[in-house]
């Protein structure tokens, strides 16, 4: 029987369905005297330190959980599961946390990396183990602004560390005792394999010192995005659509390209590092009462284990009876469903124009979700369209000299938001969208382009360029895929973390082990399809 310290933070779903697909029953520690009596303990941090700090203590947890760990009990810590063994966190100063290891968790340093450090990151390990035995060639999906570093107080412990910028702790082991700064549960099949040997009691370890031979560095790979826009078609079907510049109509008819769950079980199957689902008519509809799109979810977040985004109607709206939902109760009910990051676009160009008038307030979706699922569990979706103009004075946003000429001939241009999937153009940059947005806690941007939707013709790399320039939170470059060649001219030429593709897999034109492949030949690091 495995008990699971679940305190109600965010999307813990998906190591459910983990442990349930291995075959384990899993039982919810609901008292504090659950946890001394719990034979196997998964503990999935989720969410800030400060905040699960505070819950365990509480809910009765924090002492019973550290008798549990000096009792040398088996148990399995994830991410903030890891970080709460520690004495404290520059997260939240001043929260004490578990103590069971020495020193402070701290913030990755500002310089020229992205923070949140996202995506799919290499093992090195520090001892032999049965843990990591035989996945060291594997990487494994991390998403966290906050590390532990390696030093004497942890030497005793320390199983494996991760590079990005500087060295990290990945993973530690003292007996039973294990903790990941990863998540197993996200991390594909190498990922499932470490969570059943942890399940099966397989966690024999070296004694410290008993080094592996050294290897290189590790390096954060490059992601590959299968996306999904999803809507209703006029039979009332929900299905995966795709447009031409965002029309997804052809000869009246909406263009149906698959069923939602089946096409994201075989961009799994096919080595998708991340699957996203965009509601792309959410914007007139009530959200919640999209009820299929939940559905899609719980039901992918069974066999699906990478992460889930979702976006398209994350709002505050009135319901038909008159109700009230704050946005934050409408990304409540996703992240409950199985997504672990939801992804705001027509409210977050609308809230870049109130901050424009008026300050931030903590009012808005960004602001209320990223405070309770942390930064990296918000994206922003940008739907903008180049706008040329004479000179770099003729608009107050934010324009850029470009090598593709207007239909006039125009040198310059800008980049125009809009909302309602690209109905409507409001007088908002996506510079300036990202920029504001990032400042209000977004931890990723999605970054598409209306002109290159659907046209093969490859990413608006002029529109990456001027957008990752100005953000230091990861940036996916969405739009215009037409062959592995555009995703490698795609990190060639911008400092892009992702790149999303939608047509080209749907349409089976081009397999994303074809993308990875031609990434790898040109020395960009992947994660194996
Ligand atoms: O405004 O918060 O309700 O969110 C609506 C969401 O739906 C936004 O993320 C918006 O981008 C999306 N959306 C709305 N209408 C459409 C449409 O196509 N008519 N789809 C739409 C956006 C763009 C990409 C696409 C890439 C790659 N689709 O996601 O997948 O362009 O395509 P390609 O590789 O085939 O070129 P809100």
């Amino acid at each position: 029987m495995i008990s699971l310290l679940d305190y109600g933070a965010g999307n813990v779903r998906s190591l459910r369905n983990a442990v349930a697909r291995l075959g384990f029953a899993l039982t919810d520690v609901r008292t504090p005297a659950d946890i001394l009596g719990a034979e196997r303990l998964l503990f999935p941090g989720v969410g800030a330190f400060g905040a699960a700090m505070g819950r365990l203590r509480e809910l009765g947890f924090a002492e019973p959980l550290r008798e549990y760990l000096l009792a040398d009990r088996p148990f399995l810590g994830i991410c903030i599961g890891l970080q709460c063994l520690f004495e404290g966190s520059a997260e939240s100063p001043g929260v004490p946390g578990l103590g069971v290891l020495p020193g402070q968790v701290e913030r990755f340093p500002a310089a020229a990396l992205s923070v949140p450090h996202m995506g799919w990151n290499g093992l090195r390990p520090r001892r032999e183990s049965a843990l990591l035995a035989e996945l060291e060639a594997e990487r494994f999906y991390f998403v966290h602004s906050y590390c532990a570093r390696a030093d004497a107080g942890t030497a005793d412990w320390l199983l494996a560390e991760t590079d990005y910028g500087q060295p990290f702790v990945a993973a530690v082991q003292h007996g039973q005792v294990i903790a990941l700064q990863f998540h197993p549960e996200k991390s594909g099949e190498p990922g499932i394999e470490l969570l059943r040997r942890f399940l099966a009691g397989e966690v024999s370890v070296g004694t410290p010192g008993s080094t592996p031979p050294p290897t290189p560095p590790t390096r954060l790979a490059k992601r590959v995005i299968a996306c999904l826009d999803v809507r209703s078609n006029d039979q009332g079907d929900l299905v995966v659509t795709k447009g031409d510049q965002y029309d997804v109509r052809e000869q009246g008819e909406v263009r149906n390209l698959g069923k939602p769950v089946d096409l994201a079980a075989r961009y799994y199957h096919e080595g998708a590092d991340e699957i996203t689902f965009l509601n792309i008519t959410a914007f007139r509809d009530f959200p919640l009462r999209d009820q299929p799109m939940l559905e899609v979810l719980r039901r992918t977040s069974e066999q699906v284990f990478v992460p889930l985004t979702i976006g398209g109607g994350i709002r505050a709206f009135t319901d038909a009876d008159g109700r009230a939902h704050s946005a934050l109760d409408v990304a409540a009910e996703y992240f409950r469903s199985g997504a672990d990051k939801i992804s705001i676009g027509s409210d977050a160009v609308y809230t870049v124009e109130q901050v424009r008038a008026r300050g931030a307030d903590g009012t808005s979706a960004i602001e209320q979700i990223a405070a309770r699922y942390g930064n990296q569990a918000v994206v922003i979706s940008i739907d903008p369209r180049r706008v040329y103009v004479d000179a770099p004075d003729a608009t107050q946003r934010t324009v850029i000299e470009t090598a593709i000429p207007g239909p006039n001939g125009e040198r310059f241009c800008w980049f125009q938001c809009t909302v309602s999937g690209g109905r409507e153009g409001r007088d908002v940059d996506a510079v300036e969208l990202a920029r504001v947005c990032e400042q209000l806690g977004a931890g990723e941007i999605l970054l598409n382009s209306i002109d290159r939707d659907g046209s093969g013709a490859g990413f608006d790399l002029e529109l990456v360029q001027a957008v990752r320039g100005a953000v230091r939170i990861p940036v996916i470059a969405s739009s215009g895929a037409g062959s592995p060649a555009h995703f490698v001219e795609v990190f060639a030429e911008t400092g892009a973390d992702a790149a999303l593709a939608a047509g080209i897999f749907h349409r089976r034109e081009v397999p994303i082990a074809a993308v990875k492949a031609a990434l790898a030949d040109a020395g960009v690091p992947v994660r194996r399809a």
